[in-house]
């Protein structure tokens, strides 16, 4: 018991980077302290501010603030139906302004309250994506002479219109080279891809993305990159979901050469039971969890050894307090983290995934989307990165903070379709998953 009590929850909309965030911050009982915490849900925003204002903050207020496992495991079924990611994220917004609050308490930083630190700094990878391999090595080789040793490498498919991660359009790789892109399949699609107006026959854009020609450039990048960076670097690749499981299980074993880091989200969540083919049949490393919201999701996957890295958004499963114990549910498996970093995760998320980062012995690689100068402003004590490595400022909490002035000015924008996940589709007009 500490006599401090939640005295006001509230929430914090702000997209200094053009990506909407969703902070939750927690006023208390004593004038001067207060904690932050990240909810951010980029595709559903209002229905995590809802999810926090209509229903934890009445929950919630008056309770004493040191109670955080408590208050999580009450909160997780006051629900009664749970595991769904927009009420895990506004658990994940309550649970790391609490957390955030015991450190300011404790006069110390969020990963010494969870036992100290198992190594100094945290290891990560940033991203390349481009439309033709010389622009990705060129990528690289910069990434590289900074300080960084993990790239991950995403390319638009030649002829195709949709690529995870590498921006979209054949049309613009066309532009880009001067030369006319050389798609790797049937001649069909080719004058499907001329013919597609998403916004003619769909509403949602996303482009046509076809698997096989997908694959083929992939690999063929791999053995650029390999070719001309070498093999004194880790690269790592993002699948996101989109080929047929089949061909994902053989992509595995055609990737297993060139040393991948990871490889990740090679199937859906709903896929989960594929990774035992793969398992069976190479040892390409193998990264999945940033879909997952549930623990039904997560146990078997760690339990039968099924993956390498938990790429798991901590936001996703409710913060800092289910993201420890997952963490230790990995260790006894030997399975490493790889807590999901992208631009949708807050400063305030990526403080927290650093706080987990540096205390667990079983730290695999942080992502890192870089984030842009103003975001920076907003939130003064963003994680600093240098020498490839997230570092902590090792200030109480989780050093992070929230300039609610400057929040304000970057309101959320008005979007299309709400600003809906763009719908990719095969050139039949399938729908394909993100
Ligand atoms: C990754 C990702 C993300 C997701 C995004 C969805 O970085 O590994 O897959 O970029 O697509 O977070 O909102
Ligand atoms: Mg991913």
């Amino acid at each position: 018991m500490s006599n401090v009590t939640i005295r006001d929850i509230r929430v914090i909309l702000t997209e200094p980077d053009d990506i909407r965030l969703v902070i939750v911050k927690i006023d208390t009982s004593e004038p001067e302290l207060y904690g932050i915490g990240c909810a951010t849900f980029t595709q559903r925003p209002s229905t995590v501010k809802a999810a926090v204002e209509d229903y934890l903050a009445p929950f919630l207020i008056g309770r004493d603030v040191a109670d955080i496992e408590d208050i999580w495991q009450s909160s997780y079924v006051s629900s009664y139906w749970r595991n769904g990611p927009v009420l895990n994220n506004a658990l994940s917004g309550v649970d790391q302004a609490l957390w955030d609050i015991k450190g300011k308490m404790a006069n110390m930083p969020v990963y010494d309250l969870l036992g100290g630190k198992a190594r100094d700094a945290a290891g990560v990878y940033v991203h390349a994506s481009g439309s033709d391999v010389v622009a990705i090595e060129d990528q690289i080789h910069a990434f590289i002479e900074q300080g960084f040793h993990n790239v991950r490498v995403q390319m638009e498919t030649p002829g195709l219109t949709s690529n995870y991660g590498a921006g979209k359009g054949s049309s613009r790789a066309d532009e880009n080279s001067g030369k006319p892109a050389e798609y790797l399949g049937p001649r069909w699609v080719t004058n499907r891809v001329r013919e597609f107006d998403p916004n003619k026959r769909y509403a949602h854009p996303g482009g046509i993305f076809e698997p096989k020609p997908y694959i083929r450039n992939a690999l063929n990048l791999f053995d650029h990159v390999r070719n001309k960076v070498g093999w004194d670097f880790e690269m790592l690749h993002d699948v996101h979901e989109r080929i047929p499981p089949i061909l994902g299980v053989k992509f595995a074993k055609d990737v297993e050469q060139f040393d991948l880091f990871f490889l990740e989200d090679l199937f859906s969540p709903e896929d989960n039971e594929y990774f035992r083919m793969v398992r069976e049949q190479c040892a390409t490393p193998i990264a999945m969890g940033e879909l997952y919201n549930s623990p039904h999701e997560m146990i078997p996957m760690v339990k039968d050894r099924l993956i390498d890295f938990m790429r798991v958004h901590i936001s996703q499963i409710g913060g800092i307090t289910p993201a420890k114990k997952l963490a230790a549910l990995c260790e006894a498996f030997n399975v490493r983290t790889a807590w999901h970093g992208p631009g949708d995760t807050s400063p305030v998320g990526h403080a927290a995934n650093l706080a987990i980062d540096l205390n667990v012995w079983n730290f695999g690689i942080q992502e890192y989307a870089i984030f842009k100068d103003r975001t920076k402003e907003v939130f003064p004590g963003c994680p600093e990165v240098h020498d490839g490595h997230m570092w902590s400022n090792d200030k109480p909490g989780l050093g992070i903070d929230l300039d609610e002035e400057l929040a304000a000015k970057y309101p959320f924008k008005e979007r299309e379709f709400g600003g809906a996940w763009d719908t990719p589709r095969r050139a039949d007009g399938t729908m394909v998953k993100p």
